[in-house]
């Protein structure tokens, strides 16, 4: 099994895991939810080494381009301000993540994390070559964010356990992680995961 080491070089990119995605929202992703537990434990991982965790959320005004009605597909989601922009109320926020705001301009969709955004230029200022991606949804914002990141130069890794699909049509999630893996994402799961410290204790004894 691959093996991805988190250390500072390292960044989390939790995508929009956020009340509109998840049941009981506007534009829920099936299963958004089950996700949840997986990305709190990716974010220990990286709480305790220390590595950086960015939040995106998608933040509409009300008049978003995206939604029906404004000349777009999606039913209104993400408002600016309202209970469906905020992040799942079990995700672990904690001091220090940055939560990185995207699709904010009326006239303009932004599916990844970093399009309008500073995302990029605060990974490069803390020195972070690899990205782990998690969260929703798959066909759309993380597939967006996911080849971004590669097209940026970081070395970009899929957390297969932790992403869900909207799949507007069948196949479209699956079809999507073919296109991150084609353009050189790794898909990797919690398992795959090396510690700091266990990586140290590994050093130490060989
Ligand atoms: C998303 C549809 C519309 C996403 C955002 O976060 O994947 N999908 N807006
Ligand atoms: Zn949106």
């Amino acid at each position: 099994m691959l093996k991805v080491k988190v250390d500072k070089q390292s960044a989390l990119i939790v995508v929009d895991v956020q009340n509109d995605f998840c049941s009981g929202g506007a534009l829920p992703v099936p299963e958004g939810d089950r996700i949840v537990p997986l990305i709190n434990h990716y974010i220990d991982i990286f709480r305790s080494a220390e590595a950086p965790i960015f939040f995106t959320r998608d933040w509409h005004p009300r008049d978003h381009i995206s939604f029906k009605g404004y000349g777009g597909v999606w039913p209104p989601h993400c408002v600016q301000n309202t209970w469906g922009a905020g992040f799942h109320p079990d995700l672990k926020l904690g001091k220090g993540d940055v939560v990185v705001s995207k699709g904010y301009d009326r006239l303009k969709e932004a599916y990844s994390g970093f399009e309008g955004t500073d995302l990029d230029e605060r990974l490069r200022k803390l020195g972070v070559k690899r990205l782990l991606v998690g969260g929703l949804a798959t066909d759309y914002c993380v597939k967006n964010t996911v080849l971004d990141g590669l097209k940026r130069g970081y070395e970009v890794f899929l957390l297969e356990d932790a992403v869900r699909g909207v799949d507007v049509n069948v196949g479209d999630s699956a079809r999507a992680i073919e296109e991150m893996v084609k353009a050189g994402a790794v898909k990797i799961t919690l398992r795959g995961l090396v510690r700091k410290k266990s990586l140290c204790k590994t050093t130490r004894l060989s």
